[in-house]
């Protein structure tokens, strides 16, 4: 299936920002300043920064993670396309799956699109799983509903592990 309609409207988007690298603050502030200046997009809402311990490779520095609302007319690809470009441009060097990262850029939704391809998974096959991006995610959409899934506030509520994600700044 082509996505190239999207391209047509405007489409609601949140996106997952998270940094354990040279500043995590600094890069995931900058990384919002970044998406605020996104072409064909508007920020809508920015959640708080949040301190979490790391999900997964669990021997690295805690991450600094929020997430923001967007408005975009552009296409899924190209979104993701741009994103990567912001994560290209702020440093990121990939090495291997779930390695330290200075800015790491998730597109956890798409309006209620629901895709699966090489370059790109909707929603975010994760999200669903992590408080470290359930939290954020609910602080700035309290009725939050993940397509598949279910409203975000009973995936955090079924979350088992909770390690740390611990409210520390405003963005
Ligand atoms: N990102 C990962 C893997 N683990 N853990 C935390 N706390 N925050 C992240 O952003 C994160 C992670 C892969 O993208
Ligand atoms: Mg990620
Ligand atoms: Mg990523």
């Amino acid at each position: 299936m082509t996505l190239d309609f999207y391209s047509a409207s405007i489409s609601r988007v949140f996106i997952a920002l998270g940094s354990n690298l040279e500043n995590p603050l600094y890069q995931v502030r900058r990384g919002i300043l970044l998406l605020a200046g996104l072409e064909h997009s508007h920020l809508i809402k920015r959640s708080s920064l949040y301190r979490t311990a790391p999900v997964g490779n669990t021997n690295q520095p805690d991450f600094i993670n929020a997430v923001v609302q967007m408005e975009t007319s552009l296409t899924p690809h190209h979104l993701l396309d741009a994103l990567l470009e912001i994560e290209h441009a702020c440093g990121r060097v990939r090495t291997f799956p779930n390695a330290p990262r200075i800015l790491d850029l998730d597109i956890l939704l798409f309006e209620n699109l629901q895709h699966s391809d090489a370059e790109l998974v909707l929603p975010h096959p994760r999200m669903h799983e992590r408080t470290f991006v359930l939290q954020p995610l609910l602080e700035i959409v309290a009725d939050c509903v993940i397509p598949g899934r279910g409203s975000a506030a009973a995936c955090l509520a079924a979350c088992v592990e909770q390690p740390l994600v611990e409210c520390i700044a405003s963005s």
